[in-house]
């Protein structure tokens, strides 16, 4: 039987990527006065590494090996994600982020159906809090039965590690959930955890590999912006993902 949600949020929840996290690291670049500039076709590159201190890490050694690292590389990246993370939060809490089309109406439709609810993100657990906090609803934490999010596990998305941590947090077997994601490692990561996902795809990740998938939509669709469904199993396909359509899916019908 279908019990909980579990939500990636970055991509899925609200388009935090391009507008929220890339702009969020070059202000701490140049906080720290550093010539580093993410652009948007570079940061869509990027996104192949999760977690903004691996990113930071893997840009160095991909795109600037001649950079003269300090001997204490590893604590300002530390450093440099702390900056990043105060940046971020801030410009949640300014103008936030929009949730993409048709999230606040399933969590809403959800919670009253009595469906469990979970966050199970490579974010900063700040980030989390602060894009439901200023995007959902002031209690907007409070709609979640566990947000697992960040360096909780080692080993970040596509590793089925946060997948696995938020169930057993959950007390919950794989089968009993659905997972939303937007990107190809964190439909990897649900997978390897056993979890059936729905995709919503964006504009970094609508060419990926999203084979296995229980359906992959332009996003959740609202009664007057209905998404589209693209991937073969029901291609061409419109309409708007509700509690009811869910429960058909995860039935196999
Ligand atoms: C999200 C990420 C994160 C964010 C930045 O991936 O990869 O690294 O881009 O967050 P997913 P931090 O949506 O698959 O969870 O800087 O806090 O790591
Ligand atoms: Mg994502």
């Amino acid at each position: 039987m279908l019990k909980a949600l579990l939500f990636d949020v970055d991509g899925t929840l609200a388009d935090t990527e391009r507008d929220g996290h890339r702009p969020a690291f070059n202000a701490a670049f140049r906080e720290f006065g550093l010539d580093w500039e993410w652009d948007v076709p570079l940061y869509g590159e990027l996104l192949a590494v999760t977690g903004g201190k691996e990113r930071m890490r893997h840009y160095v050694e991909r795109h600037r090996p001649d950079w003269p690292r300090p001997a204490d590389f590893d604590d300002l990246v530390a450093e440099l994600h702390r900056a990043k993370t105060r940046h971020y939060t801030r410009m949640l809490a300014e103008g936030g982020i929009p949730l993409r089309p048709g999230v606040k109406r399933l969590l809403e439709e959800a919670r009253a159906a009595g469906l469990i609810l979970g966050v199970a993100t490579t974010t900063t657990p700040d980030n989390v809090t602060a894009l439901l906090r200023h995007s959902l609803a002031e209690d907007g934490e409070q709609w979640f039965a566990v947000i697992a999010a960040g360096d909780i596990v080692p080993a970040k998305k596509p590793a089925p590690d946060i997948y696995l941590w938020a169930l057993e947090r959950l007390g919950l077997a794989p089968d009993e959930c659905l997972a939303f994601e937007d990107s190809e490692n964190g439909l990897r990561a649900a997978q390897a955890a056993g979890i059936r996902t729905v995709v919503t795809v964006n504009d970094y990740t609508r060419t990926h590999d999203f084979t296995g998938a229980l359906a992959v939509l332009t996003d959740l669709g609202e009664p007057h912006a209905p998404y589209t469904r693209l991937d073969a199993g029901g291609s061409g396909e419109t309409g708007w993902v509700d509690v009811k359509r869910l429960r058909a899916w995860y039935a196999g019908a």
